[in-house]
């Protein structure tokens, strides 16, 4: 048997903040509903449903207008929820895979007809075995022709091992979850110096969502705020931000998301900051073909 998630926060708040127009949730995933996309066999967690139609709801009460859905473990390399949420939207949604090694040629570019612009990496102790390292080389060749990314997620103690690797990779990277460092160990960690030292390379963009995960201690995320507002003064042009709805394997304090968005203001507190990281950003990588 695999651990049951909790529900989804059932009444999130109304932000206070107003987004720009055009403001993406960069990172938030669909699960289920089961009896049509049934779970991965081999998943280390189960998640509650969860739709497209709750997710878009959500999205107008809290001012977002496009979507960026993220593959989560839990349904392995099979997208078909993911890509049946995109051909819903309208264009307003695109979607980050898992595939397997030895997907084909004509399977990817049935991904990018369908709406994906990048295939995802887990390096994360309780989701399971970390990806393969020559699948992860061999398929980022593969995907570099099409323009996609690679999104890499990792535990921060994986970052001193996986650092030369990802450098060597032939296209853009994406850094989940802030690396995962430890929020309660300050900026100068190790860990953190790493993640900035990764981001120097203009290859690397960072998600500076997942304060509800590296926080120490916990809402309203103080800690956590440091890392997602430090990361966005020094790198405004490559910086992405998601709620993570329904935020798979949170084990207390379900995160309100609209309390979420408030803390925009604080990680982006100029209106030119708030419109990179929501807008221009995530236009430039997954809107532009
Ligand atoms: C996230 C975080 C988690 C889960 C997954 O692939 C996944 O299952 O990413 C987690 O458990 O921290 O980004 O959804």
């Amino acid at each position: 048997m695999t651990a049951q998630n909790l529900p989804y926060h059932p009444n999130p708040s109304s932000p206070k903040l107003s987004l720009p127009e055009g403001a993406c949730d960069a990172h938030c995933h669909v699960f289920g509903p089961a009896a049509q996309f049934p779970f991965a066999p081999e998943r280390t967690y189960t998640p509650v449903d969860a739709t497209w139609a709750t997710l878009t709801e959500l999205h107008a009460k809290l001012g977002l207008s496009r979507t960026v859905l993220v593959q989560a473990s839990c349904h392995g390399t099979d997208n078909s929820a993911m890509l049946d949420a995109i051909a819903r939207s309208n264009g307003t949604c695109r979607g980050v895979a898992m595939v397997r090694r030895d997907i084909t040629d004509a399977e990817l570019h049935a991904l990018h007809e369908g709406g994906v612009r990048g295939i995802r990496f887990n390096f994360v102790t309780h989701l399971g075995q970390d990806a393969d390292l020559d699948a992860v080389r061999e398929l980022c060749a593969r995907i570099a022709p099409l323009g996609w990314h690679a999104v890499v997620h990792f535990d921060a103690n994986r970052l001193e091992t996986l650092a030369p690797v990802l450098k060597s990779l032939p296209v853009t990277l994406v850094i989940d979850h802030m690396g995962r460092v430890d929020a309660s160990a300050g900026l100068e960690q190790p860990a953190y110096q790493m993640l900035l030292d990764l981001m120097e390379d203009p290859r690397f963009w960072v998600k500076v969502c997942g304060a509800e995960r590296i926080t120490r201690a916990g809402p309203p995320y103080d800690d956590a705020v440091v890392f997602a507002a430090d990361l966005v003064a020094r790198f405004p042009d490559r910086v992405l931000w998601g709620t993570d709805w329904p935020h798979p394997n949170i084990k207390k304090d379900m995160p309100d998301d609209g309390a979420l968005v408030d803390l925009l203001a604080r990680i982006a507190p100029t209106p030119d900051a708030l419109e990179k990281l929501l807008v221009d950003n995530p236009t430039r990588l997954y809107w532009a073909q």
